[in-house]
């Protein structure tokens, strides 16, 4: 994989409105894929990502948004630090039949990433990041040991502390900036999370990824900047 400036501080940004207008040409979500394989005949566990696992970059691109849709769609009315409302994109990511995931990246390309108030991403419905507004991992139910996304269960409760660090599920690599600041987006799951990920889900032709952001009561919550994610997938075939 390749390497970014990972030692980039976070950089402070802005007022809410600059990501509205931050899109400079505005792109539809596309997807392109590259892939590599390894050629090594050494046999291994069926989630070792050691031997035999295919290397697939994906782009993913979320065009920069603002305003939450307050009071529809199972959202609630705006009401100051709760977390009332939450607008969601998504990519299917698809996969070989048969395949078997073992380890998954998601790093964006730059270090300009900015949400407001604070974001999430799903693999299906688990949940991989969360924090700052949000909480943590540790808010949401479990299922099978894996914490999952049920947007009723947990709209209309109190923010966080806007500053809880984010967490990543399995504790990896976990880099994600504060609400209104913009920085580096780069999160890894390794592979003993993945094997729980794939014994928990049916993952049969692919999986989405799912990006959700937050707002209580402003305009310009439920926001994001322009967002290029380079989502790297090992899987053996
Ligand atoms: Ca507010
Ligand atoms: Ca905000
Ligand atoms: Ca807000």
């Amino acid at each position: 994989m390749r390497n970014v400036l990972l030692a980039a501080g976070l950089v402070g940004c802005g007022s809410e409105l600059m990501f509205g207008r931050q899109a400079e040409t505005p792109e539809l979500p596309t997807t392109s894929t590259t892939a590599a394989t390894s050629t090594s005949t050494t046999p291994n566990d069926p989630l070792d990502c050691d031997d035999d696992a295919v290397l697939e970059v994906t782009e993913l691109l979320f065009a920069a948004r603002a305003n939450c849709d307050f009071s529809n769609d199972g959202n609630l009315d705006p009401r100051n630090e709760h977390l009332q409302a939450r607008a969601e994109e998504s990519h299917f990511v698809e996969l070989p039949q048969g395949a078997t995931l073992c380890a998954l990246a998601l790093e964006s390309q730059g270090d300009r990433a900015a949400f407001d108030d604070h974001v999430a991403v799903l693999v299906e419905d688990v949940l991989v990041v969360s924090g700052g507004s949000g909480g943590t991992l540790d808010d949401y139910p479990l299922v099978d040991g894996l914490p999952r996304f049920d947007w009723t269960t947990v709209r209309g409760r109190p923010f966080a502390d806007r500053y809880t660090p984010y967490g990543c599920l399995g504790g990896g690599r976990c880099i994600v900036p504060r609400t209104e600041e913009s920085g580096p987006f780069d999160v890894q799951i390794e592979p003993e999370t993945m094997a729980e990920l794939v014994g928990a889900l049916a993952l049969d032709a692919g999986f989405d990824v799912r990006l959700l952001v937050f707002g209580d009561d402003d305009w310009g919550d439920c926001a994001h900047s322009d967002l290029a994610l380079d989502l790297s997938v090992r899987y053996l075939p």
